[in-house]
């Protein structure tokens, strides 16, 4: 018999599957489900409900479970063989959050085949929609949670991360505030990754310190609730949550559902979830302290793990527990793609061929132009008022241009990722641009190391799946080494290999000094 684990990943647009064959080495199966195409009753846009106010962003979690269902039933077509299943694992958007009643527990407990998913839990919430992580509407809250809890600095150091708008607990206290009766008929508040995990399990699911970190209500050192910020989240919060247990853990064999409806293994195994991020440090094969990556996306973000725990003073950063029983760090930058997008129509470049050589035109500069590409309100530096802000750069020079707003990007990261005290001796590059050589080169260069690309889709269905392999082997008496298990599934691209450039280095080691002053005058000016 294969040894087949599922990994699945319920994101913001979708739900997917990760099927690996552990012996053979190989992903044998992948799927992804667009929610608004697939299940359209849901009148969702990208993954979002619609909602007059621009800052409120909820979803479903009957269309979750609903995708839950259809996702199984295309594996059953796809003839994946689902008896071989030994274990599922997964991972979810991080921050979500799903209120249930008094009736959740028996139900899950119960599922009928005869019915959809949907129908199973009708009846079970305790609110109908779900706020997700593209939430900000809790401003006010988050200041309310940092007050009590002594600041920026100290909220930071006690669950990973300052209080932010999307952030679990300040949406547990606007829920709590806005609609108290309904916050009180709440029995359980699961995060996305553990609802999804309580269906395959057919029980309430705990909470890994993966997500758990995403809330503003765990112990980032102990990786146990907080009890001063369960407290200055809502009252009687404490028995509303699940236990934290680690990602992959065996919460049980798989319910009944699943094997009578879709012909799952019997003895499969269902497992902590985690959240997608720290699901995709595993995709990804960052499972050593000091490794990272950066992925050039929407936005950028800058992760890897460490072995200490080390948050960031300024409370831009977040710290998140890894599966991998280390911690991860994230920090998330939004003006990535767009921003580098706006320079690139804004001079008529056509493509970002045409873009990298143009960039590889120029050369760095000790003394070179610098520009902030503020385009939208950043997290990191927190900016609120949008504006791009040039020093020392002709706005008609579209070289220089190039050249200065990826250069800024990087300065950036390097500047803002000191805190974490890791100084990688590789960074994994992943994501749409990081298939140009010459901004890789910039990346090597002011990161002063070697870059390597990574080019994995479903970073996270696949973290999933090793994960729910690990978890098994745990449960069967094994010592797994996530080096070992994620070396094949995780490697770089052959030959993608880029070395920093000693000259270029010495330069941009200066030029960092004139970016932290011309960002520092920046805010200054935002402020007055
Ligand atoms: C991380 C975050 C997002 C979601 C996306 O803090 O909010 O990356 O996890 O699914």
């Amino acid at each position: 018999m294969a040894k087949l684990f599922l990994g699945l990943d319920s994101s913001t647009q979708s739900l997917s599957a990760v099927v690996i064959d552990l012996d053979k080495q190989k992903v044998i199966y992948e799927k992804s489900l667009n929610f608004d195409r697939a299940l359209p009753q849901f009148k969702t846009q990208n993954g979002v409900l619609p909602q007059r106010d621009p800052l409120v962003k909820h979803s479903r979690p009957q269309l979750w479970a609903a995708a839950l269902d259809l996702l199984f039933a295309g594996m059953v077509e796809d003839r994946v063989p689902l008896r071989d299943v030994l274990a599922v694992s997964g991972s979810g958007q991080q921050h979500g959050s799903v209120y249930l009643n008094d009736r959740a527990a028996a139900r899950l407990a119960k599922l009928d085949p005869r019915k959809s998913l949907e129908e199973n839990l009708r009846g079970v919430f305790a609110r109908s929609t779900a706020p997700i992580w593209m939430d900000s509407s809790t401003t006010q809250q988050c200041a309310q949670i940092r007050k009590k809890l002594g600041g920026i600095q100290a909220t930071a150091e006690a669950t990973g991360s300052d209080a932010f708008e999307r952030f679990t607990g300040p949406q547990i206290r606007k829920f709590y505030q806005t609609e108290p009766e309904a916050y009180k008929k709440t029995a359980a508040i699961a995060l996305v990754s553990s609802f999804m995990a309580s269906l395959l399990a057919g029980k309430l699911a705990p909470i890994d310190p993966g997500d758990g970190a995403g809330m503003n209500l765990m112990d980032i050192r102990k990786k146990q609730w907080h009890p001063a910020a369960l407290k200055a989240t809502a009252p009687g919060l404490a028995k509303k949550l699940p236990p934290i247990a680690a990602a992959g853990q065996v919460i049980g064999p798989v319910s009944s559902y699943f094997v009578e409806k879709y012909g799952l293994n019997a003895e499969a195994l269902a497992t902590v979830w985690t959240g997608d991020n720290p699901a995709s440090v595993i995709g990804l094969g960052l499972v050593k302290p000091g490794m990272v990556a950066i992925s050039l996306g929407t936005s950028d973000t800058f992760f890897g793990t460490m072995a200490e725990c080390q948050t960031d003073a300024q409370g831009e950063g977040h710290v998140f527990g890894s599966p991998s029983g280390d911690y991860m760090t994230l920090i998330c930058f939004k003006n990535g793609s767009l921003a580098r997008e706006q320079v690139r129509e804004s001079y008529g470049i056509k493509d970002w061929n045409a873009f990298g050589k143009l960039l590889a035109t120029t050369k760095p500069q000790k003394d070179g132009g610098i520009l902030l590409p503020w385009f939208e309100a950043e997290i990191v530096p927190r900016v609120n008022q949008p504006g791009l802000h040039r020093f020392d750069l002709e706005e008609t020079d579209a070289a220089a241009n190039c050249r200065a707003i990826f250069e800024a990007q990087m300065l950036s990261m390097r500047r803002h990722s000191q805190w974490m005290g890791v100084a990688p001796d590789c960074i994994y590059a992943t994501g749409g641009a990081s298939n140009n050589t010459t901004l890789l080169q910039v990346m090597a260069n002011v990161m002063n190391c070697t870059v390597r690309r990574i080019e994995i889709a479903k970073s996270a269905a696949l973290g999933a799946a090793l994960q729910a392999a690990h978890g098994w082997l745990v449960a069967a008496g094994q010592s797994p080494v996530w080096a070992k298990l994620t070396k094949v599934f995780a490697a770089p691209v052959p030959g993608s290999e880029i070395r920093p450039q000693k000259a270029a280095v010495n330069v941009y080691d200066e030029l960092l000094k004139k970016f932290a002053l011309c960002e520092r005058a920046a805010l200054e000016s935002l402020a007055d």
